[in-house]
């Protein structure tokens, strides 16, 4: 088995919300597999800051500003994209937000805004990123789920509801555009050490326990650990994949868990 297979050189990569984070980690796993990499953030001075520090490792990334929830501004940058870059062979639908709040405390407008960026954001970049794969009769698009496309748990509805739709909308892309020959996949991070769970990743912090004690390889994701499963998912290696979300969680939804002391 040839490792041309996960070579991404000449392919052009867009990944949204990659100034930091799952995003930066899985930007930097296809640059290194060859990719051009394209980063998207909602704010100018994190891309700028990130261009930046993607400089310092190596890589040349090109940036563009753009909210993914915000249609003519997306419509505007793909086509800016596709004419300074060139064609966008992967998408990465990346960007996201979380609010943790229990259902009878949660304003509509809290999960509105949970909805409207993790899940109406990608199908928006899919729309107007998918036209052209559709012209050229290729692409693949990645779409960032999670453990809770899977599993609820208190507190996380809005996002749950989000992701499990997220799931969804990568089986129904890969139905409608395999005839096209574009491949959507999913990758479901399990509990990662970034930003977003920073608050329950504390020392101490119960949740922070629970997740060591839930996850069978006793730790939390490292950025790092998604990189394998992005260039696989935007490579010939998985030309015939699609509709399948990828979890990559140390175990965690392969078991009931065990007794506290065992
Ligand atoms: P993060 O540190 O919060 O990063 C999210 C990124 O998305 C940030 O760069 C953010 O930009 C950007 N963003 C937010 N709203 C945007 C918008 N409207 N338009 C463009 N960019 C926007 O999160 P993360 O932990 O790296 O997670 C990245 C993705 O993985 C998310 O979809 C998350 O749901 C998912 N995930 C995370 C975990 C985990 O354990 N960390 C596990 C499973 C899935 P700003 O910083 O400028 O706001
Ligand atoms: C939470 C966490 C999770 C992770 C991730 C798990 O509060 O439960 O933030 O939602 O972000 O989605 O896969």
């Amino acid at each position: 088995m040839s490792l041309s297979l996960f070579d991404l050189k000449g392919k052009n990569a867009l990944i949204t919300g990659a100034t930091h984070g799952l995003g930066m980690s899985m930007a930097c796993g296809l640059a290194n597999a060859g990719a051009q990499i394209v980063i998207n953030d909602i704010s100018k001075e994190k891309l700028d800051n990130a261009i930046a520090e993607y400089k310092t490792l190596g890589i040349d990334a090109k940036g563009y500003v753009f909210d993914v929830t915000d249609e003519a501004a997306v419509q505007a940058n793909v086509a800016l994209i596709e004419q300074e870059v060139g064609a966008i062979d992967i998408l990465v639908n990346n960007a996201g937000i979380i609010k943790r709040i229990p259902v009878l405390e949660m304003e509509v407008a809290d999960w509105e805004l949970v909805l409207k960026i993790d899940l109406t954001g990608p199908f928006i970049m899919s729309k107007h990123v998918g036209k052209h794969m559709v012209n050229r009769k290729s692409g693949k698009i990645i779409n960032i789920c999670s453990m809770m496309s899977e599993v609820g748990r208190e507190t996380v509805s809005a996002y749950a509801a989000a992701k499990g739709g997220l799931k969804m909308l990568t089986k129904n892309l890969a139905t409608e555009w395999a005839k096209f020959n574009i491949q959507v996949n999913g990758i479901g991070p399990g509990y990662f050490a970034t930003s977003q769970t920073a608050p329950i990743r504390v020392d101490g912090h119960p949740f922070n326990d629970f997740i060591l004690s839930r996850t069978p390889a006793n730790r939390w994701g490292n950025p790092e650990d998604l990189q394998g499963a992005v260039i696989f998912l935007s490579s010939k290696a998985s030309d015939f994949v699609s509709g399948h979300v990828l979890y990559v969680d140390g175990g965690i939804l392969a078991t009931l868990g065990k007794a506290a002391n065992e």
